[in-house]
Formats: C-alpha cells, structure tokens, sequence
C-alpha cells in the first residue's frame, strides 16, 4: 500500500520512516527543496531519525521525498503534519488548506486521509473536510475516509518516542475510524479510538494547555515567592515528593517553542469564537509566561544596582538562547527576547550556546565560548537555558555573581529566579 506523508519535519518524517518499517511504499512531500535533496541523499535533519534510516528506505526502494504532489498519485493513506502557527493571535491554516488542496484531486475511492497538524476543535469536519470534498469530487466518508490523529512527538525523548508513546486516534464516522486506527496499529504499539475529531483536537490542546497554565503557576509563584523570601524551589522539590496528584513544573525566563506558546491559544481562539467568551485560565497563562524574560530583567537589574552596577555598560555573559536545554530550536524562545532587552539597554552581551549554530545573533549580541575568563571577566552571568554541558561548577567558582533562572547553581554569589 501507498503512503504518502506531507510535511517531512519532526513529525512527518518519524512516520515516514515508521510506514517503511511497516511495509509501506512512502512518498513525503516536502515544499522545502533544501529538505527533500538532503532525505533522496539519504540524510536526516530530523533528531529523532538517524542517517542509516533514510539511507535503508531509499535503498529497499520504499521511500522518496519530493516537492511535486504528483509523487503522491495514487496513495491509499496520507497524513498532513505541518505546522499550524498563529497569525495575529488567531489560527493560520494556510498550510493545511495548501495541502488539502493539492492532495485532494489525487484522492482515489477508498483512500483515507488523516490530519495530525495540532489545530482547533472543528478543523478537520469543518475546514479540512470540504476541501478535499470539493477537489476530489468525492464525499467523505463513501468515497473516501478521513480523521485526525494528534502528534505527540517530544524531540530529543529518548525514552518516549513515536512507536511506544500513545496515539490518540479519530474518524469522521465509523468507518473511518476502523480505517484509521488499523493503519495507525502498524505503526505504534498502543492505539487510543476516540468517538471524534472534535475530541480528538481537543485532547491535544488540553494536554499542551494543561502543561502552560501549570508552568504559567510556578512562574507567577516563584515572583511571589522571592517576594516573601521564601525558596520556591525548595517547596517545589518538597511537593514534588508527593506520590499522588501532584506534577512538578518549575519557573524559567519564559515558555518558548512552537507548541506551547501557540496551541493553549487555539483553544482560547476557539472558545471565543464559538462562545464568544474568554478562556480567563489560558490568557492569564499567556500574560504570565509573556512578562517572564521582562521579569527576569527586573531582577537583574535590582541584583546589578545592589552591585553599584547600571544594566547600561554592564558586561553580561548569558548562558543559553536555546528555548530549551540541549536543544537547538530557537523558536520563541524567551533566552533571546531576554538578551535582546538587555542588549537594548546598553548591556554588552556575550552569549553562549553549543547547541545553536550558524545562529544569526541579535544585533549586539556577540556568540561565545563559556570559559573560566568570559566568567571572571564578566559583572554577571545569567543561566537562561540550563543546557547540561555547562560548567555550573566553574560559573559558581570564578563568577562575581550569577543570575540563575534554571536552579543550575549554588552559593552566596547566585540569585535565583
Ligand atoms: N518549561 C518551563 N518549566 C517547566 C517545563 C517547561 O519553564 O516545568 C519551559 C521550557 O523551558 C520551554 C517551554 O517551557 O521553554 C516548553 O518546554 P517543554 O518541555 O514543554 O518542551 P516542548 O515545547 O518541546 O513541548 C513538547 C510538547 N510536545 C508536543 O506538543 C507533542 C509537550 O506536549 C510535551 O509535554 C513536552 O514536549 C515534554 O513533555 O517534553
């Protein structure tokens, strides 16, 4: 059978890879031209997926990337999986439309389509669904299957990847779903049916949109905390030794990355649309989270001021622009919306982070290696991304003083967020 993946990122390209394992011939279609030459040289960019992979797929003959739709002739299963951003504070499905467009007139009677792009509840019946009617000159779900399937990928995890972690899965009526859930049963171990796509698109903003209102609460504890000259992070490891109904979440600069920023926003889009009424939980976590590097810069410059130092002049060495540790992605990360403020306000920032390369640095903002004289020389050091190959032992030695927003580091010359 045919299996055609549009979107070949962190999430298209696992399950790319994983329909080969499973006997499918796989087409993954790709706009980005730079992407689809790299997989036909058999190299991946994804993290989770190793060189050999693609390398093995393209020599068995069971897998080709390509920009041309026309590749996908024929499939019998296709997944969209791409990026469903926000434009202006609402959803920007343009990228789904651009895909449902050009999928729709290759659908054939009996082939089945499955949307896993994180979207509001609604999108695949009611946006996703006319289109590849209208292209396809078909109806769902005589002629063809469709449903949505959300993605749990965690890049860099390890321990939980795409075949063991849980797949929640959906289809616009009955039939669909069997459709769905026996295709997805050859490509993961466990299979989760729910009764709809609605359900489906809402279990994966609530899992996203439970995990930012709970790290919206830290952060605005933490600020409450300090305030009271009480350790959070002392009362967040004593909570953490709760067996039961208690998940630990601890404070940072700021919520970066393209998921969580973004989805808790679909869901409140979605509400005061439907509604009209505000979702009061997710845009309090949004305002929270938002004014977390803006705090992180408050703080700063009472510890500097205490040190007779102006922000302005200061020479700032910052550890991290990653949005999160021992990664590279650098989206919405609040590390660089806090070097860029400090850089506005007259700090001559230094800022290291191994795992970002060929990184454009915001103006001011000069890319260095952490040393033990960066450290020495510098008024602060400020941890933003706790990435594990800093030396925290050397920062808290040779560092006049540290200000620290991951609880890398100890002693009388570190300040926690
Ligand atoms: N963060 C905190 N405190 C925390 C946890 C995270 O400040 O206690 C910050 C991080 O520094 C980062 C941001 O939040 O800036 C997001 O961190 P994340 O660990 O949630 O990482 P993401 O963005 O990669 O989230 C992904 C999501 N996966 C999918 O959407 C499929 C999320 O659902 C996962 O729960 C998360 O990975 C995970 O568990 O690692």
């Amino acid at each position: 059978e045919k299996l055609v993946v549009v979107g070949q990122g962190y999430v298209g390209l696992p399950l790319a890879m994983r329909g080969v394992d499973a006997g499918f011939d796989v087409v993954g279609i790709d706009v980005d031209e730079w992407r689809v030459k790299r997989l036909n040289a058999g190299e991946s960019y994804v993290e989770d997926i190793v060189d050999d992979q693609v390398k093995a797929a393209l020599r068995w003959g069971r897998y080709m990337a390509s920009t041309d739709y026309a590749a996908a002739k024929d499939f019998d299963i296709c997944l969209i999986t791409v990026p469903t951003p926000l434009l202006e504070g609402a959803p920007d499905l343009r990228h789904i439309a651009s895909a449902g467009h050009s999928i729709a007139p290759l659908i054939k009677r009996g082939s089945t389509v499955v949307l896993e792009s994180t979207t509001y509840p609604g999108t695949t019946e009611e946006y996703l669904l006319p289109i590849l009617e209208k292209g396809s000159g078909l109806r769902a779900p005589e002629g063809f299957f469709l449903g949505y399937s959300p993605e749990r990928i965690d890049p860099g995890n390890s321990r939980w990847r795409l075949e063991n972690t849980p797949k929640v899965v959906s289809g616009i009526d009955e039939y669909s779903l069997k459709k769905i859930e026996t295709f997805y049963r050859q490509i993961v171990r466990d299979v989760v049916p729910v009764s709809s796509p609605q359900v489906a698109e809402l279990c994966k903003l609530l899992e996203n949109t439970f995990r930012h209102v709970n790290i919206a609460l830290v952060n605005e504890l933490s600020i409450f905390a300090q305030q009271l000259g009480i350790d959070v992070w002392e009362a967040i490891d004593a909570a953490s030794t709760k067996p039961f109904g208690f998940m630990r979440f601890t404070p940072g600069p700021g919520v970066g990355g393209h998921c969580l920023p973004i989805d808790p926003s679909y869901l409140s889009w979605a509400v005061k649309r439907g509604l009209g009424h505000n979702f009061r939980f997710v845009e309090l976590a949004n305002d929270i989270n938002r004014g977390m590097p803006e705090h992180v810069i408050r703080r700063l410059a009472m510890a500097l001021n205490r040190r007779a130092k102006p922000i302005k002049g200061s020479r700032l060495v910052l550890l991290g622009l990653a949005y999160k540790k021992n990664a590279g992605d650098c989206r919405e990360s609040p590390s660089i919306e806090v070097a860029r403020s400090l850089s506005k306000l007259g700090a001559r920032v230094r800022a290291a982070d191994p795992y970002v390369k060929g990184f454009l640095a915001p103006p001011n903002i000069e890319l260095i290696e952490a040393s033990r004289q960066e450290f020495e020389q510098s008024d602060a050091v400020v941890i933003l991304t706790d990435h594990d190959c800093f030396d925290y032992e050397l920062a808290e030695q040779v560092s006049p003083f540290i200000f620290d927003t991951r609880n890398r580091c100890r002693g009388p010359n570190v300040e926690r967020i």
